[in-house]
């Protein structure tokens, strides 16, 4: 009998949205060198570089919808009576939309921006630039998007791992398994005894470490294994 539950997702839970992933054949990364975008060095570097990144992203989720796999990991939420826990690499708020709640950003949100100059966290849903003017100290010229870059130490990390510790089933839907700490939660779930399920388009680069595997496009493969779960 399953009692705790502990999800993790990543880019290919949105990717029916239409958003695209990054390690897929014409995904973000083929396009941009995620050290100019994506690290603390390359913001330093090209602070506009950046911001046109996120600021193109932002623009580009204006227009998508949550999509069934989405839907269906906040009905689990809502109907399994147990503990839940649901973890995203994503910055897209596609989760939030279609109802989750039980939810943490490990890698922070795009339309959320954070002060370098005050260290205070607000909603952002327009362009940010150098120029970004801080709601809390009024200060300009410090804004940047509250994403975890490489390098960067993702956020609660603790509440993972503490949920990682009692979970008896672990789920990985939409994610390749090449960026850490996430890549490495299946081991740590394994290692406390959980069942650990794999449900994404193809076998991760951490295939090895799960006892079970659904491979294919998530609106279909996460919703079944939700009906089944909680028949
Ligand atoms: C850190 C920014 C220290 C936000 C991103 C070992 C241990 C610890 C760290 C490291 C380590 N080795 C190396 C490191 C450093 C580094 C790292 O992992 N490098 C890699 C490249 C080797 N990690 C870090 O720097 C992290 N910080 O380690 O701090 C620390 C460690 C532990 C505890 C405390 C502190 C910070 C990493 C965060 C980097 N930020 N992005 C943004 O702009 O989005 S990473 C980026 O990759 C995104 O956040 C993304 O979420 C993430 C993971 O990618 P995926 O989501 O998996 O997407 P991907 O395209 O790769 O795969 C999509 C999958 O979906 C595919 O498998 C595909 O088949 C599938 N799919 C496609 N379509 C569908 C589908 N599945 C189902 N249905 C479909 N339709």
């Amino acid at each position: 009998m399953t009692s705790s539950i502990v999800i993790l997702t990543g880019a290919g839970v949105s990717a029916e949205s239409g958003i695209s992933t990054f390690r897929d054949p014409d995904g973000i990364w083929s396009k941009v060198d995620y050290r100019e975008v994506a690290t603390p060095q390359g913001f330093a570097a090209n602070p506009a570089r950046v911001h046109a990144f996120y600021n193109w992203r932002r623009q580009n989720v204006r227009s998508v919808e949550p999509n069934a796999a989405h839907v269906a990991l906040a009905r689990m939420e809502r109907e399994f009576r147990g503990e839940f826990l649901l973890v995203t690499q994503n910055v897209d708020s596609l989760h939030e939309r279609a109802g989750s709640q039980k939810l943490i950003h490990m890698h922070g949100q795009h339309d959320r921006a954070l002060c370098a100059g005050c260290g205070s966290r607000n909603e952002w849903h327009d362009e940010m630039s150098m120029r970004s003017r801080c709601p809390a100290c009024q200060r300009v010229g410090h804004m940047r998007p509250d994403v975890v870059w490489f390098g960067e130490t993702p956020y609660e990390m603790d509440r993972i791992q503490a949920a990682l510790g009692q979970c008896d089933l672990f789920i990985s839907i939409g994610t390749s398994g090449n960026v850490y700490p996430a890549a490495g939660f299946v081991r740590i779930a394994r290692a406390e005894g959980a069942r650990t399920v794999e449900l994404n388009l193809v076998p991760s680069e951490g295939a090895v470490h799960f006892d079970e595997a659904d491979h294919g496009p998530a609106t279909r493969v996460v919703p079944a294994f939700v009906e089944k779960l909680l028949a």
